[in-house]
């Protein structure tokens, strides 16, 4: 397959002040963009992944230790749904009802909550929080780099990048603000819902 960059799917100036035009113009247009640049050099027409999609490319390269596409294809999945998991007046925990029921199986709530910021701030480095499907049941996950779920048996359903491209001009070094903003003002509960239901 092309990658492609997708557009955002809002202005650069509507996710502020939990996350400025600048960080989403650098981190959009630029660091995203190099994923895609690399994504199509590495795994696009021609390579052996040719006819994939890109879920399929993620898991099998991570089963071959391939990692320049483990981290530039993983980090174009990552990102595609990245920007689709927020929106203006985000977050929160007024949940669709599918995934109410998940974080209901899970301990509820709070805990989810705890546990999805616990493992973005003990994510040593670069990498990823996520909610994940397992055998039908909501998972907390964290990876490194370019990883996501996918390569670990799981279905992502919500991810929040915690590198430090995706937080530093607005909160420095500290990643635990950024990370309660993205869950209590940024979380778009619809795409995290459309994934869970296998509507994307
Ligand atoms: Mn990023």
């Amino acid at each position: 397959m092309t990658f492609k960059l997708p557009e955002l799917p809002y202005a650069y100036e509507s996710l502020a002040p939990y996350m400025s035009a600048e960080t989403l113009q650098f981190h959009h247009d630029k660091h995203h963009q190099a994923y895609v640049d690399q994504a199509n050099n590495l795994a696009g027409e021609g390579s052996k992944y040719a006819g994939k999609s890109i879920e399929q490319i993620c898991q099998e390269a991570f089963a071959a230790k391939d990692q320049p596409v483990i981290n530039n294809v993983g980090q174009h999945y990552n990102h595609i749904h990245f920007w689709q998991w927020m929106k203006k007046g985000g977050g929160g925990n007024k949940l669709p009802g599918s995934i109410e029921k998940l974080v209901t199986a899970y301990g509820g709530y709070d805990k989810m909550r705890a546990d999805f910021i616990e493992a973005g701030k003990t994510q040593f480095g670069s990498g990823w929080a996520w909610l994940a499907l397992k055998d039908g049941k909501l998972v907390v996950m964290k990876t490194p780099n370019g990883e996501n779920p996918l390569m670990h048996g799981a279905s992502p359903i919500l991810g929040c990048d915690v590198w430090e491209h995706s937080y530093y001009i607005d909160y420095r070094n500290a990643r635990p603000k950024y990370l309660e903003a993205f869950v209590d003002n940024l979380i778009n509960w619809d795409h995290v819902a459309a994934l869970a239901e296998g509507k994307v």
